[in-house]
């Protein structure tokens, strides 16, 4: 069995999968109606809110094969089928698997069908994820005003890559703590002789970082004793440790916030 499921769900959340470092341990799937590993007709997709109990598996047999015991789902809401296939996952899988979810929010200035579709799906997802991280996508036209719109929206899919990375060092640790619910999220690096704390800063200061910082991760060729005397400088509730030479001379901190 595999550890951790990814899937990846409508067009955005097809986008999103393809950025995941996919491998043995993590299984990625595609669900859309036009292209992905699993297809749902619009149609289909369109009836989740009327399906209940045994009835699902018959609609939707897929589901049967998702076996991995944690599942991260990656869409962008306010559309139908990504929107969809959240809710439904959430309403079937949420009580037999540890259940995640990383989403983008619609821009305001999208259809209010949009907006409307996403805050509904909120609600159901709220209430059948174990965590769940939401990336409006508002804020980036303000952040990154260099970048192009195609650009900036990428951003989204390189902060869910660097969020599965930590997911297994995140979920054995952060999350029996008990950091469930609605989480914030902050990921920064830093580099040359202030490294630690322009991680951090760069961390902080980002669109989705909210609330208090219940737990950092640091990543990065360094010792222990370095970041504790960084650290103290601020309300970290509990950080923890990587040491690792994938960031070259870069610390790179995630910081999830509740
Ligand atoms: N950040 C970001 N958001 C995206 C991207 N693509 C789509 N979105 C957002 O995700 C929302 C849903 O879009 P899609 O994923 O294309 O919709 P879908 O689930 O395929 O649904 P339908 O095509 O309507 O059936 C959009 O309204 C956008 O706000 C992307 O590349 N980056
Ligand atoms: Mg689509």
């Amino acid at each position: 069995m595999v550890n951790l499921a990814v899937l990846g769900c409508g067009g955005a959340g097809i986008k999103f999968l393809s950025e995941i470092e996919c491998n043995s341990n993590i299984h990625c799937i595609g669900i859309n109606d036009v292209s992905g590993d699993i297809r749902v007709s619009r149609d289909k997709a369109m009836m989740v809110d009327s399906i209940h109990g045994a009835m699902a598996f018959e609609l939707y047999p897929w589901l049967e094969n998702i076996a991995a015991e944690r599942i991260v789902v990656l869409a962008g809401l306010g559309g139908v089928i990504g929107t969809s296939i959240a809710k439904l996952i959430g309403a079937v899988l949420g009580k037999k698997h540890e259940l995640y979810g990383i989403f983008a929010e619609p821009f305001s200035f999208e259809s209010p069908e949009r907006g409307q579709r996403c805050n509904e799906a909120k609600h159901v997802i709220n209430t059948t994820y174990r965590a769940v991280i939401y990336l409006p996508n508002d804020p980036i036209v303000k952040y990154y005003p260099n970048l192009s719109m195609a650009e900036s929206m990428k951003i989204h899919g390189v902060v869910m890559r660097h969020l599965i990375h930590d997911f297994e060092h995140m979920v054995n640790h952060a999350l029996q703590f008990g950091l469930r619910g609605e989480l914030g999220v902050g990921i920064g690096f830093g580099v040359g002789r202030d490294r630690i704390r322009l991680a951090i800063e760069d961390a902080i200061d980002s669109p989705w970082h909210k609330g208090s910082k219940r737990y950092t991760l640091f990543s990065g060729n360094l010792e222990r004793e370095d970041i504790a005397v960084v650290a103290r400088a601020y309300d970290f509730e509990y950080w923890d440790f990587v040491r690792t030479n994938e960031y070259g001379e870069q610390v790179k901190v995630t910081i999830l916030s509740k």
